[in-house]
């Protein structure tokens, strides 16, 4: 897969992309990340990328086409291209099944904003997808793009060594993660619960699916509104709302 970024910081690039599980996907020919620099897409002597809104307020807007060159270049360099992305906080959050969604295409272009963003008519012409890595206000759309090609490199076949472990994920079944435990089984008072040390992998399994569901209902209840869950689920689910329920006054108030 190819992911093309343009940016007018091109220089904060690989950065963490160079690290562990990613790095790795790249210098494995898995994986190739380009990275434009916005600025070479500029026709005037000052490389100017932003001029004050229509309409007047505070801060700059990114020129449209500067971004609208760069994608001619990348859809020119890319052999198919696919869909371009706006990081944006108006943008559709994005998930892990969107993550999925993008790992199977041949291409992907990530535009980053900065200032107050990208003139609206980049997204309508190119037809891009705004994103949001979720509810907080950055500077700039690098670290999105970085967030974007680390979520999507990884589940590019062989990128992740051991399949499993995505297969395994948190969310891959729209869960939260059970908890993890290592050596040494005992450390200030806590012990590794007993059946992980017990060798039943059917018991194992299945505590390990019960406190992935009791954890998701205590901090992230909805994502049980989307999660697929089967009748064994579905049956401790109810065992553990009830649970809850029992210690609390209004239950119900709860996911
Ligand atoms: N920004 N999720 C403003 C974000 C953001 C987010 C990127 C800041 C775009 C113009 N992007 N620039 N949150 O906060 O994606």
């Amino acid at each position: 897969m190819r992911i093309d970024v343009v940016t007018i910081f091109p220089e904060v690039f690989p950065g963490p992309l160079d690290a562990g599980v990613i790095g790795r996907g790249r210098m494995r020919g898995l994986l190739d990340v380009v990275v434009w620099d916005l600025r070479g897409f500029t026709d005037d002597r000052h490389r100017t990328v932003d001029e004050p809104p229509y309409g007047g307020g505070a801060g700059m807007v990114m020129k449209a086409e500067p971004f609208l060159r760069a994608v001619e270049a990348v859809r020119r360099a890319a052999g198919t291209p696919g869909p371009v992305l706006l990081s944006s906080p108006q943008g559709r959050r994005f998930t892990q099944p969107w993550a999925r969604r993008l790992a199977v295409m041949p291409q992907l272009t990530v535009l980053c904003g900065r200032y107050e963003g990208v003139d609206e008519r980049v997204a309508a012409i190119l037809d891009a997808d705004e994103v949001s890595i979720g509810d907080y206000v950055l500077s700039g759309g690098e670290l999105p793009a970085m967030v974007i090609v680390e979520a999507v490199g990884r589940l590019v076949p062989g990128v992740v060594g051991e399949e499993a472990s995505v297969r395994e994920d948190s969310f891959s079944d729209g869960l939260l993660d059970h908890p993890h435990y290592t050596r040494p089984a005992e450390l200030g008072g806590h012990a590794v619960p007993e059946v992980l040390l017990s060798g039943h992998h059917e018991e194992i399994r299945r505590w390990r699916r019960r406190e992935a569901l009791r954890r998701t209902l205590a901090r992230r209840p909805d994502l049980l509104y989307e999660a697929a869950l089967d009748d064994e689920a579905r049956t401790w689910l109810r065992e553990l709302r009830a649970e809850r329920d029992r210690g609390s006054a209004c239950p119900g108030d709860r996911g």
